[in-house]
């Protein structure tokens, strides 16, 4: 483990500057998380690790590993969230509708689910060791109410959408269909599922329209902090089903997070980085050759 941590050093260059540190969460870092005792570096960074051992052994695991990097993977996606003069981080423009939307050249990911999922707060975790970039959270459902665009220097953009649901906004429909169905540069939609209550009706709805898109999307199951093993592991199986079943679009591999205690969100980090073309996976053999969208 040493071993390993010293090698992320030597890679990841010089150390931050101390006051640059100043507001990042103890945790925003995949190297933090690597000097944590195993068990816990591994749930941190591989979250389904944490639940597997309470999976019965009939029931396949292969789905929940496809997208599998390594840590030095991590390290380097990582070093595209972190903001510099040469590569700037920043809240760009927000759009109340598609015809108000930037045009931007850098391929896109943008992140939809139900008011109060926890969309907001899963992009201000991705950008947490850059916290000078405002990404608004709230409690009240409803809270973000147009289509906010973050610039990740040249390599990509990320989009926070309104939710659905309660308290959605009047035009949302007008607003996220649109840019779903034709923005040219998106390269994944992020679903996301609070996994404390699972595939809620109005999710259905939500799923069914990113498979009439006919584009590639991913779930993101949110919340895993808040909810017990048991809970989790039944919304997860009923989510598998549902994705076996219903989907064609869908990455079968559903992504576990949690925004508060950073579970899973370097390897989302990793995700977003590969499937905008911003960085190479080292060790291909970890992962499937076709991590879009279509089951082969
Ligand atoms: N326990 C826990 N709470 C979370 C997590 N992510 C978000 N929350 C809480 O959920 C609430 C809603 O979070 P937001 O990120 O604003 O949700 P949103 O999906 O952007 O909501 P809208 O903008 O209203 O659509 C806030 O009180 C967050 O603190 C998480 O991983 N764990
Ligand atoms: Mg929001």
């Amino acid at each position: 483990m040493f071993r390993l941590q010293r090698r992320l050093r030597l890679q990841s260059g010089a150390p931050l500057h101390a006051a640059a540190w100043l507001g990042v969460h103890k945790l925003a870092s995949v190297q933090k998380a690597v000097s944590l005792p195993p068990k816990q570096m591994q749930s941190l960074l591989y979250p389904f690790s944490g639940v597997e051992a309470y999976l019965h052994r009939s029931v396949d695991r292969t789905q929940f590993k496809l997208f599998h990097p390594s840590v030095e993977d991590m390290v380097t996606a990582e070093k595209l969230f972190c903001s510099s003069p040469s590569h700037r981080i920043d809240y760009y423009v927000s759009a109340e509708r598609l015809d108000h939307a930037p045009v931007l050249k850098p391929p896109e990911v943008c992140f939809i689910g139900r008011s109060n999922v926890g969309k907001s707060s899963l992009i201000k975790a991705l950008f947490s060791l850059t916290p000078e970039v405002e990404v608004r959270v709230s409690k009240t459902p409803g809270h973000t109410k147009k289509m906010n665009f973050f610039r990740v220097g040249k390599a990509f953009t990320i989009v926070d959408m309104p939710g659905y649901g309660h308290r959605a906004p009047r035009d949302f429909v007008d607003m996220v269909e649109p840019y779903l169905y034709t923005r040219k540069n998106l390269v994944r939609t992020f679903l996301l599922v609070d996994g404390s209550v699972g595939l809620q009706h109005a999710d259905m709805i939500a799923l069914e329209m990113c498979e009439e898109t006919r584009r590639p999307y991913v779930i993101v199951v949110t919340k895993i902090d808040k909810c017990g093993t048991g809970v989790l592991l039944t919304n997860l199986l009923n989510l598998q089903d549902v994705l076996k079943s219903q989907t064609t679009s869908c990455f079968p591999q559903p992504f576990l997070i949690s925004s508060l205690s950073y579970w899973g969100i370097y390897l989302l980090r990793c995700f977003i980085t590969h499937v905008t073309g911003s960085t190479r996976l080292k060790d291909t053999s970890l992962s499937p050759p076709e991590t879009g969208g279509s089951r082969s």
